[in-house]
């Protein structure tokens, strides 16, 4: 972990009673929000783990403005974070643009001094994670995830691209180590052994703690995934792809927060969102009014994760037989008698490896979010200890099910049937 970080001079952290000046500074900026700076309305408005972000509203419109801190806002300067997250997160944004269209917020500027980034503000928009507590249905949320994780996935992938415009961008990226370096302790190494930064629901899930750090085969599990975490330099993944990085209307989805962005294995961006949804799932007998009030809305989660993979799945082949043109699996060598079939074949080993994956990935994602440091709002926000351990319990039992056994599974029907036994198991 990260014990020290260099603040270049002249970095300073944004105040709303100055930021007006700055922005003011900006041509495009300034002619978005309209009228004088003095009348531009600033309110800081980040809840995340680790940034600031302001929004700004003018007469004629508005904006967010997200500054990276030197340390992380969820633990103070006793943990210190690169100011450079903020580099990778606008070097992401740019580099999907083209493919994602509307699907990311439009970027503005980005001041390489103050490490921020002023972006469109998304209004009337929520964060997912929100609208899934207070059981709000966004109808097409799954569809436009799973299309967007494979546009990302496969324009930023060796199937669409010469290696070498590949292997630019894994250079390109390849310094984002101290968020990477989060992800290796909070996903894969500290859920499953004792560190003082855990924390879990206690008494009541002590002994599923135990057995969870007790069991090799989840362990074994957990560290393979780990090791492709590292090693698999796929696509260029969002990651840290959880509802809390996407902002939702009934007719609208934005992805954001891209500042975990690396070449990695697009199994884990499906994971996360897949995993959250569940995690969702999980928490709703913890938010009901009273019991059974949330049955409707636990199937609508589950629609929305087939959907997603679905969208994902019809996507990403389609792009790959229509835009296949990289130097993997290079089009030119089928284009003989039997080779089509070979190569949809190969299309089709590859989904069904991404599928294993991304319950592999979820189930990780799960795990972290009931043992590990950063919890989720679905869940922490049960107030009653005893229920909300009963919810962790369900996220536990489907969360190891599918570490262990995430080959099993022949399709998203089957996965998702278990889920209520798993939980109840
Ligand atoms: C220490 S930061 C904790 C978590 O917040 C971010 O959203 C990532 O998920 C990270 O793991
Ligand atoms: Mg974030």
């Amino acid at each position: 972990m990260n014990t020290t970080t260099t603040v270049p001079e002249g970095y300073r952290t944004l105040e709303t009673g100055s930021l007006a000046g700055w922005l003011a500074t900006l041509p495009a900026v300034r002619e978005r929000l309209g009228g004088a700076p003095e009348r531009w309305a600033v309110r800081e408005v980040g809840d995340g783990n680790l940034n600031l972000v302001f929004r700004v509203d003018g007469p004629e419109g508005s904006v967010c403005v997200k500054q990276a801190l030197p340390y992380l806002r969820v633990a103070g300067p006793s943990w210190p974070m690169t100011l450079e997250r903020a580099y990778y997160e606008q070097r992401y944004y740019a580099a999907v643009a083209p493919h994602v269209g509307a699907a990311i917020p439009q970027v503005f500027h980005y001041d390489p001094a103050r490490y921020a980034i002023v972006m469109e503000n998304l209004t009337p928009h929520v964060i997912l994670r929100r609208g899934l507590i207070a059981g709000h249905r966004y109808e097409h949320v799954g569809r436009d995830l799973g299309d967007y994780v494979a546009r990302a996935g496969f324009f930023t992938s060796d199937l669409a691209e010469p290696f070498e415009r590949k292997f630019d961008r894994i250079a390109s990226f390849a310094g984002n180590t101290d968020l990477v370096r989060i992800s290796v302790d909070l996903i894969f190494t500290d859920p499953y052994l004792e560190h003082p930064r855990n924390r879990h629901t206690r008494p009541q899930l002590d002994r599923d703690v135990a057995a969870l750090r007790g069991d090799a085969e989840a362990k074994a599990a957990a560290a393979e995934l780990g090791r492709r975490f590292l090693g698999e330099t796929r696509a260029l993944i969002h990651g840290d792809l959880h509802s809390g990085s996407i902002m939702v209307t009934d007719a609208d989805t934005r992805v954001i927060d891209p500042e975990f962005a690396f070449y990695g294995p697009l199994g884990f961006d499906l994971g996360a969102f897949l995993g959250n949804l569940v995690l969702a799932w999980c928490a709703q007998p913890g938010l009901a009014a009273h019991p059974g009030e949330r049955e409707a809305y636990r199937d609508w989660i589950l629609a929305q994760a087939k959907a997603f993979w679905t969208a994902f799945h019809d996507r990403f082949l389609g792009l790959w037989r229509e835009a296949g043109r990289g130097d993997a699996w290079p089009i030119a060598m089928f284009r003989g008698p039997g080779d089509e079939s070979a190569l949809e074949a190969a299309r089709r080993r590859t989904l069904d490896a991404l599928f294993a994956d991304m319950l592999g990935y979820a189930a990780c994602k799960m795990i972290r979010r009931v043992v590990g440091f950063a919890h989720v709002a679905d869940l922490d926000g049960i107030a009653d200890p005893a229920l909300r351990a009963r919810c962790e319990r369900s996220a536990l039992a489907i969360a190891t099910h599918w570490l262990k056994r995430r080959q099993e599974s022949r399709s998203i029907d089957e996965a998702l049937a278990a889920v209520p036994a798993l939980a109840a198991s």
